[in-house]
């Protein structure tokens, strides 16, 4: 065969190879799904408000980690008002550009709807910090603390903070009521407070976590049970500070007269624990941000089966580890 005739040859069968290819009855080559990373994250973060030392960490955690990821973090502070975050969520589902909400609730019940709508409109969601009742199969998944275990540790606490005083009156400063951490840190701590006799004299909560609102449940119940209280159940650091202040103020001496525990072991909480005022603080962590993101990426790149609920990981600290050992370990935190 002529050299010309077998390179006519192989160009033919190129040619036609490439028609082939090109020919409606070719099997079309699966386009690749997209695979997203952070730069392509959009996301429309609800925030409850800036109550707190703990929500102010939670909010850093947030605009830091976006930063690192070069995610694109649109903010709303909702005011500690589930109106707000109902707004928001209806701004960040009719905002093309956004593909990832991250909602930390207000309130335990009432965002259905809007999480029904944000799935209509293929937003991902993932509900971080406080839990919800809405069902999982709205949302990506759910990442925060067991507050009711929080609870448990602060009932254990008391008791042991009240060793040797069986039936000790305590009074509780809950945080604000329609709030899943003070529901199931009320709850927690009915669950355990047996174990020593602990009565619940009294139960007042904090509209928004007020420590101002804080401070007069305080003063109410010092004056009401004069020389009866033994000890404070106070839903955060901010609501715990407050009560000692009162205390402080009625010339009593807190952790000495009355015993208190708080939640959320801020900075705050240990330099209260480090005078001894505050006798121990349950550990709640805010530094979700990391774990949020990935899991928003997993949610865009289809990544299926993760948990409905990703339980935060956390301690507890009091004020019987000492001055010295509670300064040490506070240089080490974040916040
Ligand atoms: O304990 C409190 C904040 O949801 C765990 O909310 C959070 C709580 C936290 O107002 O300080």
């Amino acid at each position: 065969m002529t050299k010309s005739r077998s390179l006519r040859i192989v160009m033919a069968v190129a040619v036609s190879a490439a028609l082939a290819a090109c020919s409606s009855s070719a099997t079309p080559v699966p386009a690749t799904a997209k695979v997203y990373t952070y730069k392509d994250m959009v996301v429309g973060f609800i925030q409850t408000g800036s109550e707190s030392g703990w929500r102010a960490a939670n909010t850093s955690s947030f605009n830091e980690e976006a930063k690192t990821d070069g995610i694109t973090l649109k903010f709303t502070d909702s005011q500690n008002k589930i109106e707000n975050q109902i707004t928001a969520f209806n701004t960040y589902i009719a905002d093309p550009a956004v593909n990832v909400i991250v909602l930390a609730a207000v309130d335990v019940t009432g965002y259905d709807n809007v999480l029904k709508a944000a799935k209509a409109a293929g937003k991902v969601v993932v509900i971080e910090d406080r839990r919800i009742d809405s069902p999982s199969t709205l949302y990506y998944t759910y990442i925060g603390s067991d507050f009711d275990l929080e609870g448990n540790k602060g009932a254990a606490a008391m008791c042991t903070l009240l060793t040797g005083m069986s039936g000790a009156n305590v009074v509780e400063i809950g945080g604000d009521q329609g709030a899943s951490a003070a529901i199931d840190r009320a709850k927690g701590f009915r669950e355990k407070d047996s174990a020593c006799g602990i009565n619940i004299l009294d139960s007042q909560y904090a509209a928004a976590w007020d420590p101002t609102v804080g401070k007069s449940i305080m003063d109410a119940d010092l004056k009401k049970y004069a020389g009866k209280i033994q000890g404070v159940y106070a839903h955060n650091d901010e609501l715990a500070i407050a009560a000692i202040q009162s205390i402080d103020a009625a010339g009593l001496k807190a952790g000495t007269d009355i015993k208190v525990v708080g939640f959320d072991a801020t900075a705050d909480g240990f330099k209260y624990m480090i005078t001894g005022e505050l006798g121990a603080d349950i550990e709640c962590n805010p530094l979700l941000a990391p774990q949020v993101y990935k899991a928003a990426l997993d949610a865009l790149n289809g990544v299926t089966g993760q948990p409905a609920w990703v339980p935060s990981q956390e301690g507890q600290f009091a004020a019987s580890q000492g001055a010295q050992a509670l300064q040490d370990i506070l240089k080490t935190r974040k916040y």
